[in-house]
């Protein structure tokens, strides 16, 4: 009896102090600090918000919620602070100077006559002022002057799932779906409204609930039942809802004889079903789409243009709000020619053509989310349509959940990326911010890493790539390191020692991986499964699903040519950017085997020659791993145990993995090039062929 009576204690004990990452960055444990706590309880003994429109409320809530948590007190909501001083006024409606610099979803957030106020135009506003608060108190600012102004800078922060109706999720790495679409619209799961939370906080605005490689399915009234109850929660936190749709529904749901964008039915097929849509979601977003792209149908099906798709559909979006999304990640099986120029050529003749409620949502590479690639040309292209971008969280080249990649400066690198499309300093940020074109319809998507595991994101550190998105999409200034630093504070712990471990874990990731992964701009080393290394493979239908395709690796050397005498893909970059990569000599060495056959003895700006330079990269990012789990146990006294056990796992087998990576393209290119593993390095145990059975293995079915 005693013995059960002490299990049940240890387990509740293990319940209750047990991260199990779900409450994400909202955590709002008790602070420590004493004198802290209570300077912050002198300023939020009281919550005064006049109105009551759902999404106040969700603010008042969120800040009931967090002050409870922070201060351990229960906070009071009062209609109007009257002459009461030391509380938290929300105030939607703001005039003179308060109004200046906020857009309609801009916030500030001020202390005046004893209280401080959170102020926006719109209620939406004040709920990100809310959480902007909040973030204040979680990461130990003051508030005794505080006195922050923002706005967003990009009109659509959204998340694109790629989850499907049968429960799974293309390239997810954490569970199921979220949506438990057979339960819907009964059911609604709790969990819904701490996604929607989770996005409200960063300022996410939108999200397209099903996968781009879309189901006619979801366009059936049944799911649109579903889909208008997930619209339900997300409302009270700003958030529209939007779906991607299957371009050949006319026929296969509709019963048509065709899905020809010029076809008077099909036209009046997609108007009709819009309107459906609004009688159940009378906010709807707008639709998302993958047209003729790996397979799926689209207009040129019926030897129509992606310009008479885009504008079809934003022919029947027309009464409404809604926008059309049109993705242009778009490459033909061509045995001649280069993947990389695909989209650009698709695309800029049409620039100027689609109707101003379409969007054309570009990858930020020109290839496929690859662990380093250039700017996408397109950016730098086409001044006269309003581009969005597209990012992707899951880790579908990243290592999956296992890998410790930070992608904030992923998304950094790309944004900062001068396009000289209107001379020096057209950066890809202010082509997407509208600010360089001048045009209002503005977008960032992340390809969503969230699914049903309990943390979310499979990887507890992965959390920071969804909260990095959603900060960068706000405002994309911010620092990669700042961001972590808000993350860290929030999420993992407020010790500045353990703070600093792991922000220089985070920070470090992404270099780490690319230089076991793809070194000096190498690309695609895998085909299937996107995650086991397979530089040697080079049979399938199409050439550009080989990996040999994007490395060529020979006897002379390494890389792609996409200069002048190879492929030319160089000539779609502005003459100030394409200067910066064609030479071989100055071509920075991210970018070098992008753009260069580099010869396996060319001395590299680093002094070593190509292969001494890769050796190098393999085997010293191979060790890094290392250095990134020392730095995790150095922070381990101020983690929660379970999480950092788990952590410690994923790290463990990363370093296993980073010798695999390693290995497989030693042994595979030190065929070509036909040299010794540089000293200190030593040559790997294994062979090739080892190698290549384990990587065999990997992939059997
Ligand atoms: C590729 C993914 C594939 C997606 C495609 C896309 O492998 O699953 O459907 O991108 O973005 O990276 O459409």
């Amino acid at each position: 009896m005693n013995r059960l009576l002490l299990i049940g204690l240890l387990l509740l004990t293990h319940l209750t102090f047990a991260d199990d990452g779900y409450r994400l960055w909202l955590k709002y444990d008790r602070l420590t600090d004493a004198t802290v706590r209570s300077g912050y309880a002198r300023s939020a003994q009281f919550i005064a918000v006049s109105g009551s429109s759902p999404v106040l409320k969700s603010a008042t809530n969120e800040l009931q919620l967090g002050l409870q948590g922070l201060l351990g007190t229960t906070v009071p909501t009062l209609p109007s602070a009257g002459t009461r001083q030391g509380g938290i006024v929300l105030t939607v409606g703001v005039s003179g100077a308060d109004a200046n610099e906020l857009n309609e979803e801009g916030y500030r957030i001020v202390k005046r006559q004893g209280n401080i106020l959170v102020m926006g135009k719109t209620d939406v506003g004040v709920l990100y002022g809310t959480f902007a608060l909040l973030r204040q108190l979680q990461t130990g600012q003051s508030v005794d002057a505080i006195n922050l102004v923002s706005s967003p800078k990009v009109k659509l922060r959204m998340l694109n799932h790629w989850d499907n109706p049968n429960g799974t999720i293309e390239r997810g790495y954490a569970g199921g779906s979220l949506w438990k679409w057979s339960e819907l619209p009964e059911t609604i799961d709790p969990r819904y409204k701490d996604y929607a939370r989770a996005n409200a906080s960063l300022g996410i605005n939108g999200t397209v609930v099903n996968n781009v490689n879309a189901s006619a399915r979801m366009l059936t009234g049944e799911y649109l039942q579903k889909v208008a109850a997930l619209a339900g929660v997300m409302r009270p936190y700003g958030i529209k809802v939007y779906l991607s749709v299957y371009f050949a529904a006319p026929k296969t749901l509709g019963g048509l004889k065709t899905s020809d964008p010029l076809d008077p039915e099909v036209r009046k097929w997609w108007t009709d079903k819009t309107a459906e849509i609004h009688r159940y979601i009378p906010d709807f977003g707008g639709f998302l789409v993958k047209a003729n792209s790996e397979g799926e149908p689209g207009p040129q099906d019926y030897g129509r243009t992606h310009v008479d798709g885009a504008n079809m559909l934003a022919a029947a979006m027309k009464p409404f709000p809604g926008v059309v999304i049109w993705r242009a990640f778009v490459y033909k099986a061509d045995p001649t020619g280069d993947r990389f120029k695909a989209a650009y050529e698709e695309f800029t003749p049409f620039d100027g053509q689609f109707d101003p409620k379409v969007i054309v949502q570009v990858k930020n590479g020109p290839i496929d989310f690859q662990p380093r690639e250039p700017f996408s040309p397109l950016f730098g292209a086409m001044p006269k349509t309003p581009l969005g971008i597209e990012f992707q969280l899951t880790q579908e080249y990243l290592g999956f959940a296992t890998h410790l990649v930070y992608e904030a400066p992923v998304f950094k690198e790309c944004l900062e990326s001068d396009t000289y499309a209107a001379g020096k300093g057209s950066t890809v940020a202010r082509v997407i911010d509208g600010s360089l074109h001048g045009y209002s319809q503005t977008l960032m998507a992340g390809v969503a890493n969230t699914g049903s595991d309990r943390n979310w994101t499979g990887n507890p550190l992965a959390q920071a790539n969804w909260y990095a998105f959603g900060r960068i999409a706000w405002d994309h200034t911010l620092t990669s390191a700042a961001i972590a630093d808000e993350w860290v504070n929030m999420t993992l712990t407020r010790q500045p020692q353990a703070v600093s471990h792991v922000r220089a874990m985070l920070l470090r990731s992404r270099d780490i991986y690319v230089d076991y992964n793809a070194p000096i701009g190498l690309s695609r080393p895998w085909t299937g499964v996107h995650f086991a290394p397979e530089p040697w493979q080079n049979k399938s239908p199409r050439p550009d699903w080989t990996a040999v395709y994007y490395h060529r690796a020979d006897s002379v050397g390494l890389g792609f040519d996409r200069t002048a005498t190879g492929s030319n893909a160089l000539a779609q970059y502005r003459p100030e950017v394409r200067r910066q990569w064609e030479n071989v000599d100055n071509c920075p060495l991210p970018y070098l085997l992008w753009f260069h056959h580099v010869p396996w003895t060319k001395q590299l700006s680093t002094g070593r020659t190509l292969w001494d330079e890769l050796c190098t990269r393999f085997y010293t990012s191979a060790d890094s791993v290392r250095w990134l789990q020392q730095e995790w146990t150095l922070a381990k006294p101020a983690l929660d145990p379970v999480l950092y056990t788990d952590v410690a796992g994923r790290l463990a087998t990363q370093h296993r993995e980073a010798i695999w990576w390693r290995d497989a393209w030693v042994l595979y290119l030190q065929e070509f090039a036909k040299k010794p593993v540089p000293k200190p390095f030593k040559q790997p145990e294994q062979t090739l062929d080892d190698v290549k059975k384990s990587v065999d293995i990997y992939l059997l079915r």
